[in-house]
């Protein structure tokens, strides 16, 4: 009897249906009962019942796409910060509220087990968050994608605080297993390293280049299945960890070396042992590049052998059929090692190489920072990579033979500015050069991002090449930061503009004629109210610290960074207190300032910011003279699970970078979108948000990038804003006391230092004048509660741009130029 394709109503489970499912995985699965089972076992049968589901749709989604053999883009990134996947698994697949009365028949909250689930935080922030939103969005627009990264063991630490401090303890996300990842051991690759280049005559006549590698490393696959929202699409995130080959191991062992294959086990698995957690800043540490090197090569590897079982040998549709993202230049290495694979292992001319080579890449910027863009050693990468070294130097030769002697003949300032190679007593690899020169396309974050780099750090480039410069504003899934996060507010909107914002967030300007209408106010402040409620217990438990969600919730959650001048909300908070201190009756709302931030293990200030703001908090939370208006808060361990928490609670986001500095922010649109109120710069993507919501809606203040510039060409003296503003003097001077370190005094010199003698790089006390004003005026909107609620709601509503479906259909027409393959 021929078996009926399953509908996607067979597909559809019922309550029923899962709560047997999930007892059954409790006991054939789990090992256990319903008597005996721990929280933990609960949510992992959980998961396996859904994974039924999951995997039905993966394997319908992966014949599609084979029969089909589309075009596909693959997404190269070292990072891909995840978070928790069950409760977004359960909504993309339209199973959420299902779940939830099945766990209830058999006493359990979904809530409560979501909350067993450890964040995967294979990412530092920004970067590797955007990733994660891209996939998603991805699979939801049917559109065939891999993801393509590393599977850390540890991904990013988990930060304690001690006495005020940052303590960095290593995560271990996998300990216990996860139950959304899946191992296949069929697509195993093995990848080379070191050794040295042999010159020998090829079978076609001519020379050909033989990598002999020193040593090889297996890399082994993980999948993570991408649910799309309504369940139609599941593309995978192949993460690959890495694994001390057979080959090398069984030789050191026959020869009686153990202890010493053992060592080198050890040593093959550590390149994908730990994230490193500098964002920003780059380390130039040997063992990055190997990881960058490890993961592209598994991946190219991983993309030919796909490619060839369709097309053999014949590339003439490669370029076609493959489109390669590098999020940053951290997957760079993925150029020279396509080329070395077609012209060295498949044998094509350099020309058709390099042909099919650049119209599969493309380039994401994610920073103009100098101290962030990547760059290494000539003498390193001859050692792990000499082979590539040799194509790198072709590549350049040819560049600036060609097309920069053509374009500035005899130019050789120029020349050696476009060049892969900087010279100097150190010679490095300039890895967005190469970037540059190997992609079709190059894009920035948002607008003002692109243009930045078009005009500041890739002009030539873009005189060069004018088409090649492009700008896609970043994105957030709305899945995940808005129907997961904040269940009310996203019923709310379901009444009132309807269900299927979620995939067409435009939809939610169907709100703003509800802007001022009392009832409808009073309901979102309503759901405000209930969400900052539920961050009350969360401080309290996290914390111990009591705040009173009557309080204005002031949030900045982001790394730490100078650049984003947490040091500005510190001192404004510093002048408050003063102020506050002088006269008791100063007349502000009361106000819980709110953190979230890691900082980079090695980065001394943005630590000693963080203790700073511990010992601020101390002393204002438990001085009574001041009664409550003023609470400071510093949530440890910031992460995704931690962010969807804060987020829907906020009524103020803290936006306030040296404008010039952050590409874009997302963290910005995920606040806005939920009805936060931005006290920002015109930086990033704060100037989009602006355009969409009504400058009249956001507290923007302070330099506009023209103005850093030409303040900075002016000759910036921080000294002069120090002794001009009597408070900003008192504030600065307050850090030299003890008053908050008692009987240390000089433990938080380090940051007045670093804002006077250290010249305040990002122009802090230029700009605290302009942000305290901004503060005052947020302060004046919100002792009106028609007016902020009006705000508020605006804000929210307004915020449609900034759906990651948008960015992703950008990147499709404007670089990747993909068709969707609807999955039956
Ligand atoms: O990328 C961030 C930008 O700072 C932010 O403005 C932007 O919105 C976001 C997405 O485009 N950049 C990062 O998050 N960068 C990193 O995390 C990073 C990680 C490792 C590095 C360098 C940077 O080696």
């Amino acid at each position: 009897m021929a078996t009926k394709k399953k509908t996607e109503l067979d597909l559809q489970l019922n309550k029923d249906q899962l709560k047997a499912s999930i007892v059954r995985h409790l006991r054939s699965t789990l090992g256990t009962s319903e008597q005996k089972a721990s929280p933990q076992a609960w949510w992992k049968a959980t998961a396996a019942a859904v994974n039924e589901q999951v995997y039905e749709r993966l394997t319908r989604t992966q014949q599609t796409h084979f029969n089909k053999d589309t075009r596909a883009i693959h997404y190269f990134s070292a990072e891909f910060l995840m978070g928790r996947l069950t409760s977004n698994n359960l909504h993309n697949l339209s199973l959420y509220s299902v779940c939830e009365e099945a766990l209830r028949e058999l006493g359990l909250e979904l809530t409560d087990l979501c909350e067993q689930e450890p964040d995967m935080a294979l990412g530092n922030g920004g970067l590797g968050r955007l990733a994660a939103c891209f996939i998603d969005s991805l699979a939801t627009l049917n559109y065939p994608a891999v993801g393509y990264g590393l599977h850390y063991e540890h991904g990013l630490f988990r930060q304690e605080i001690q006495d005020g401090r940052q303590i960095e303890r290593p995560d271990s996300w996998r300990e216990y297993g996860n139950p959304w990842e899946i191992c296949r051991p069929e697509s195993v690759q093995e990848i080379p390293l070191y050794g040295y280049v042999e010159t020998v005559f090829g079978d076609k006549g001519g020379l050909k280049k033989v990598w002999h590698a020193g040593r090889k490393i297996k890399g082994v696959p993980w999948d993570i299945p991408v649910v799309g929202f309504g369940g139609h699409t599941v593309n995978i995130l192949r993460l690959w960890e890495s694994r001390a080959s057979e080959f090398f191991d069984w030789d050191v062992f026959n020869a009686g070396g153990y202890v010493d294959s053992q060592a080198e086990k050890a040593q093959a698995e550590t390149i994908s042992k730990v994230l490193y957690p500098n964002d920003e800043t780059d380390a130039g540490k040997e063992l990055r590049l190997i990881q960058q090197y490890f993961f592209c090569a598994c991946s190219i590897k991983d993309i030919m052998r796909r490619y060839k079982r369709v097309h053999g040998s014949d590339f003439s549709n490669f370029a076609a059929q493959i489109a390669i993202q590098l999020n940053d230049t951290h997957p760079t290495v993925a150029i020279p090692e396509l080329m070395r694979v077609l012209v060295d292992e498949e044998d094509l001319n350099w020309d058709a190489a390099w042909t099919i080579c650049y119209q599969v890449f493309s380039y994401t910027n994610h920073t103009l920072l100098p101290e962030a863009l990547e760059k290494w050693s000539v003498n390193l990468f001859e050692k792990v990579l000499p082979r590539h070294l040799e194509i790198i130097y072709e590549i350049n030769a040819r560049f600036l033979g060609d097309l920069v002697e053509a374009k500035w003949p005899g130019d050789d300032v120029i020349k050696a500015k476009l060049s892969i190679i900087e010279e100097g007593e150190v010679r490095k690899v300039r890895m967005g050069n190469l970037c540059v020169i190997g992609s079709a396309k190059v894009n920035g974050v948002a607008e003002i991002h692109s243009k930045l780099v078009k005009e500041d750090l890739f002009p030539e480039f873009a005189a060069l090449w004018p088409d090649k410069m492009c700008n896609v504003t970043n994105g957030v899934t709305p899945r995940r930061w808005l129907l997961a996060c904040n269940p009310e507010l996203a019923a709310l909107y379901d009444e009132v503009v309807g269900k299927e914002w979620p995939l067409q967030l435009d939809k939610l300007r169907g709100v703003v004629k509800f802007a001022d209408d009392k009832a409808f106010q009073q309901q979102f402040m309503t759901i405000k109210r209930h969400n900052k409620e539920k961050l009350v217990k969360v401080i309290k438990a996290e914390t111990g610290i009591e705040v009173d969600a009557n309080a204005i919730f002031d949030i900045q959650i982001k790394r730490l960074h100078e650049y984003k001048r947490q040091q500005l909300n510190l001192i404004h908070i510093m002048a408050l207190y003063r102020r506050l201190l002088a006269n008791p009756d100063y007349d502000m709302h009361p106000r819980v300032f709110i953190f979230g931030s890691k900082a980079a293990p090695g980065y001394k200030l943005a630590k000693d910011i963080i203790y700073a703001i511990n010992k601020l908090a101390e002393r204002v939370n438990n001085d009574t003279r001041i009664q409550g208006k003023l609470k400071v808060v510093f949530m440890p361990n910031y992460r995704v699970s931690l962010a969807e928490k804060m987020i829907p609670a906020a009524d103020v986001s803290e936006q306030i970078s040296t404008a010039g500095y952050e590409a874009s922010g997302t963290g910005n649109m995920k606040l806005a979108l939920n009805g936060a109120i931005t006290i920002g710069t015109l930086d990033g993507a704060n100037i989009e948000i602006v355009e969409e919501a009504g400058a009249e809606h956001c507290a923007i203040f302070g330099l506009n990038v023209d103005e850093v510039k030409a303040l900075k060409a002016r000759g910036y003296n921080p000294y002069d804003f120090y002794y001009a503003n009597s408070e900003l003097k008192a504030v600065l001077d307050w850090f030299d006391t003890d008053y908050f370190t008692p009987g240390k005094p000089g433990e938080l010199s380090s940051i007045k230092r670093s804002l006077l003698e250290g010249g305040d790089p990002y122009l802090t006390l230029a700009d605290f004048a302009a942000y305290s004003e901004a503060h005052q005026l947020v302060d004046s909107w919100y002792r009106d509660p028609a007016l902020w609620a009006k705000k508020a709601i605006i804000n929210s509503a307004t915020m449609g741009k900034f759906n990651s479906d948008r960015s992703i259909q950008d990147y499709v027409e404007r670089i990747w130029k993909l068709e969707r393959c609807k999955v039956g």
